[in-house]
């Protein structure tokens, strides 16, 4: 296709029925949708893997379904569902396979790529890793001066940093608590020091994820993580093997950087950053929880998996969670999406989803390079229940743009202290509720509140939101979870036809960087050819370094 045609979607059958059928659902009122309509709000749910998908609250009939469910036919979200299952090369920018669903197989599966077979591989590093962890863990693996390690410090960052603190985070409930556990990602200074602050060398292990083993931050990190080290246990080389593992598809950097390939834990370029959680990336998860319930995370990872893959699209969790995206994003306009955890130990994981939707769906050509004349990928945000209730939802109630939330809850918490856990939950529902109906002009009168205040009080409704409910969070259904985004954003690209498994937008910040690190550093003036704006602030952090 060449750069100026236009993709396909436009003229899909289904899009242009969708188009004549926004209109008359964008006049409906989420009120009369469910008066008209008694059992709405039983019907239109799902269950799937062990999540409960309520997608009453959204502005939808079953014909929108029907034609959502259309559309994910005519574009053939099924068939490219199957490609990446069968690892076929989907992430065309980069002539890849996708395959971060083989990393929770189960180790009787197999699945050949180009001859080899990737599950055995995943499981060798899964039995590697649960080894290392057990022995951390238990105490038998022991620092330089033959103390056992208490602190982990993950070095990471993007995709190999966010899966290892919100998992860790998510988690905490079932770490090891005499453990402490800390990530280091940003290259500013103060990070590492933070992280690192309090922490004895004697019985601190690095674990220096990277992909590429590359990346400036990351190695930044990581050789300060080596002085830091070496300057607690004598100055000794030897001592690094006692404190840094890697994990990596690189050995030849990890080898150079001075850690013994004996201590590094492979994955494979088929595994995306931010869909690595689930790889050795996750060793900190592991050393935290340790391997069984890991295995645990995995299962509830596959068991999503099974689901995205087997149920029907009008019951499919991932598949709907997609569509109904699509629908807000590029028939209502929407901009963002937020998502709203009712679980503290989840506070990590809106910013998790940031990076897996906006990496992914971020993208302004289609897979065959041509301009998208469509919207893509939501901005997706968000910040634990019931904190941001106090704070932003404000404008989500009574503001003039309409934002599609996604409520999680759990069943049961894992510190059930005297009502709060009921509080919290009473909490999801009203917001949906209050989000759904608001309240109208004569609801406000009724409470007898002045008629020059009604209008402040009023609450317009007709605000969308999913309700995600699982009995409790544990490693299983964090595993279901992600895997639930992950689909769901695979959903959303296939409708649209871009790439969801590249990111030229972080690699360009990557190289731009180390471009301009050397006219920082340089001692004599140097030659900018920037534009006068880069120029003129270079010269003057230059003045400032100088004053010092
Ligand atoms: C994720 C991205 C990006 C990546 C980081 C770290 O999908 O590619 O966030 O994970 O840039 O890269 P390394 O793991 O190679 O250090």
């Amino acid at each position: 296709m060449s750069e100026d045609e236009a993709p396909a979607l436009r003229s899909r059958p289904a899009w242009a029925a969708l188009e004549s059928h926004f209109a008359e659902v964008e006049a409906r009122h989420l009120r009369d949708l469910f008066a008209s309509d008694p059992q709405r709000g039983e019907r239109l749910v799902a269950d799937g893997a062990g999540l409960h998908l309520d997608f009453s609250k959204n502005r939808i009939t079953d014909e929108t379904v029907m034609l959502l469910g259309q559309l994910a036919g005519e574009c053939g979200v099924e068939e490219r569902r199957e490609a990446m299952f069968a690892g076929e090369h989907i992430n065309v920018s980069e002539d890849r396979a996708v395959l971060h669903v083989a990393l929770r197989m189960p180790r009787q599966r197999s699945l050949l790529v180009d001859g080899v077979d990737v599950v055995k591989q995943v499981h060798e590093t899964l039995d590697r890793m649960g080894a290392f962890a057990e022995r951390v863990r238990s105490g038998e693996w022991t620092g330089h001066t033959g103390k056992p390690i208490r602190n982990v410090v993950n070095v990471g960052i993007g995709g190999s940093d966010l899966g290892p603190v919100m998992a860790y985070e998510a988690l905490r409930h079932f770490s090891r608590r005499e453990m402490t556990f800390r990530f280091v990602s940003n290259v500013d200074g103060t990070d590492f020091a933070e992280s690192t602050r309090g922490l004895d060398p004697e019985e601190t292990l690095f674990v220096i994820s990277s992909k590429t083993f590359t990346t400036l931050e990351t190695m930044t990190n990581a050789r300060t993580a080596r002085e830091w080290s070496l300057a607690g246990l004598g100055g000794e080389e030897a001592a690094v093997a006692k404190h840094f593992v890697a994990v990596s598809t690189n050995a030849e950097e990890v080898a150079k950087f001075g850690i013994d390939v004996e201590n590094m834990f492979g994955f494979w370029e088929w595994v995306g950053g931010r869909y690595s959680m689930d790889s050795a990336i996750g060793l900190s998860t592991m050393l935290a929880i340790g391997p069984a319930r890991f295995a645990e995370m995995l299962a509830g990872f596959h068991a999503m998996d099974e689901h995205f893959r087997e149920a029907p699209l009008a019951e499919n969790l991932p598949v709907l969670m997609g569509l109904l995206s699509v629908w807000y994003g590029d028939f209502f306009g929407a901009q963002t999406c937020g998502v709203f955890p009712y679980d503290q130990y989840l506070h990590r994981f809106p910013a998790y989803l940031q990076q897996l939707t906006m990496e992914s769906n971020g993208k302004h050509v289609t897979l065959d390079g041509a301009h998208v004349d469509y919207d893509t990928g939501a901005i997706f945000w968000g910040e634990p229940g019931t904190n941001g209730q106090h704070s932003f939802y404000q404008l989500i109630h009574q503001g003039t743009r309409l934002i599609p939330c996604d409520f999680i809850g759990f069943m049961h918490s894992n510190n059930p202290l005297g009502r709060h856990h009921d509080l919290l939950m009473s909490n999801v529902f009203a917001q949906s509720e209050a989000l759904a109906f608001g309240k109208t002009p004569e609801q406000v009168r009724a409470e007898g509140t002045a008629e020059e205040v009604v209008p402040h009080r009023v609450m317009e409704g007709n605000r969308p939101s999913n309700t995600i409910l699982a009995e409790r969070l544990d490693p299983h259904t964090l595993g279901t979870l992600v895997a639930l985004y992950e689909h769901s954003v695979f959903t959303q690209g296939a409708i649209w036809g871009i790439d969801s498994f590249d990111q030229w937008g972080v690699e360009l910040g990557k190289a731009l960087a180390v471009a301009i690190i050397p006219e920082l550093q340089a001692d004599e003036e140097p030659e900018l050819a920037h534009d006068s704006s880069t120029n003129a602030l270079i010269r003057r952090y230059r003045q400032a370094r100088r004053a010092e």
